[in-house]
């Protein structure tokens, strides 16, 4: 197979889709604005942790295939996956997709096929398209011309700590801005997707990832009330949930510190910034799921006023289980903000980092191992469920208090409560 794909933006998504490709054959091209992760990628390394990730690049770059640069080739595929972040008042920044698109428009020639894969608002394939025509009079997107060009969203739908599994194995939504484009990119993933490939039009492939997305935070939305309800009501809301899944046709979600990552806590708002009158389910959970890291911090702040002086424990800084993505992590807002007490000494716990991030590394708070902020801690807050913390001794908590946000302490009870 000789055809050459040209993706822009390698992280977390463009990187595993490049290292995927390259590995059934295809001639990759990877592009972006990050040079230090260019050098790395280049030499059979990369920038972000993702479970064999490092392994594939390693053997695709030695094998030839996968190359990385600042600038895009000529290819007979593009896609598209840079960040779609929204900006201060939620509405969707589409920056990221325009500079990414206006930096291909130079090399694209007729019968080329452009997948958006970035999570995008409705109509951003349209605007991409537009972007493109006004630039380059000479391409098409009518059916019947010789110098048509094809263009398509397929969102990403690929879980963190799970991506190269779920690159092959999920069924993948394809929308074109007409039939050829739908078809043809339809073909392209069947090519490399053991999952079925579902045929749809761009708004309504647009429409669906955002609406995976705001189906979990609703219900992730629904454990975390439930959660800041049993509080109230001295219930354990761990017990609660175990039970009440007992029903055939219930399955409510865990609650957390809060709903972190660069998806369920943004995607929502796209849908919201649509349809704002229609959207009231929707807006709500993404408040309730938002408010939940102030709940936490004024549980910590409850305990911690028992001691004279408290040496708090954060355990777990990234937004979710086993990895190493900070990317809008509750605890991280839960860490800044606990740091602003001046008689607190904060110790974290971070097994899948080396150092702070940026955001903390001027905070007065330190990073250490597990076993030593356990060790010198008066008060321990698990705000991630790391496999490696579901290894902690309970007889190592005795006689300290323990907010437990994510339920895995044997009595976890999401609430200040000592074990001992
Ligand atoms: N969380 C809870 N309780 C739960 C489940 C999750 O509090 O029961 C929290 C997590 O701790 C985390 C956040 O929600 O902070 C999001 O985690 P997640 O595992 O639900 O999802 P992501 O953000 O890692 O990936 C999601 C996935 N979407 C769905 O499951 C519908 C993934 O398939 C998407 O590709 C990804 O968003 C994306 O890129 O959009």
């Amino acid at each position: 197979m000789n055809k050459k794909v040209c993706i822009v933006g390698l992280g977390y998504i463009g990187l595993p889709t490049a290292a995927v490709l390259a590995d059934k054959g295809f001639l990759v091209h990877g592009v972006d604005v990050n040079e230090e992760a260019i050098n790395l990628i280049n030499n059979g390394e990369v920038h972000i942790y993702e479970p064999d990730l490092e392994k594939v690049v390693k053997k695709v770059v030695t094998a030839g295939k996968l190359s990385a640069d600042i600038d895009p080739i000529k290819a007979d595929v593009y896609i598209l996956a840079v960040p779609t972040p929204f900006k201060e008042d939620h509405k969707p920044d589409l920056a990221y997709v325009e500079s990414a698109t206006k930096s291909i428009i130079p090399y694209i020639e007729p019968g080329n096929l452009i997948i958006l894969e970035s999570t995008s608002p409705i109509g951003t394939t349209d605007k991409i398209v537009e972007l493109i025509l006004n630039e380059r009079t000479d391409l098409s997107i009518d059916e019947k011309s010789s110098s048509q060009i094809f263009v398509s969203h397929c969102p990403e739908r690929v879980l963190p700590g799970k991506i190269l599994k779920e690159l092959i194995e999920n069924d993948r939504i394809v929308g074109g801005i007409n039939k050829m484009s739908t078809q043809k990119t339809a073909e392209f993933y069947e090519s490399f997707v053991d999952g079925k490939v579902l045929q749809t039009n761009a708004k309504t492939a647009e429409l669906s990832k955002l609406t995976e997305n705001s189906y979990r935070d609703v219900n992730i939305a629904f454990a975390n009330e439930l959660s800041m309800i049993c509080d109230d009501l001295d219930i354990d809301v761990w017990e609660l949930i175990k039970l009440a899944n007992h029903h055939p046709r219930v399955n409510i979600l865990q609650p957390g510190p809060g709903v972190g990552g660069h998806c369920i806590a943004v995607d929502p708002w796209f849908i919201v910034d649509a349809a704002p009158e229609k959207s009231k389910l929707i807006h709500t959970a993404r408040n309730v799921n938002d408010s939940k890291p102030i709940f936490v911090i004024n549980k910590v702040k409850e305990a911690a006023d028992k001691f004279k002086s408290a040496t708090i424990a954060c355990l777990g800084l990234s937004f979710k289980a086993n990895i190493d993505d900070l990317r809008e992590s509750p605890a991280i807002e839960i860490v800044k903000e606990l740091s602003k007490e001046s008689n607190y000494n904060i110790l974290i716990a971070e097994p899948h980092i080396s150092e702070l991030p940026s955001s903390l590394n001027k905070l007065n708070v330190s990073l250490v191992s597990t076993e030593e902020a356990i060790k010198q801690a008066n008060l321990i807050v698990l705000l991630v469920d790391h496999d490696y913390f579901k290894l902690i001794d309970n007889l190592d908590l005795q006689d300290k208090i323990v907010v437990d946000t994510r339920g895995i302490t044997n009595n976890g009870t999401n609430k200040v409560a000592s074990l001992t």
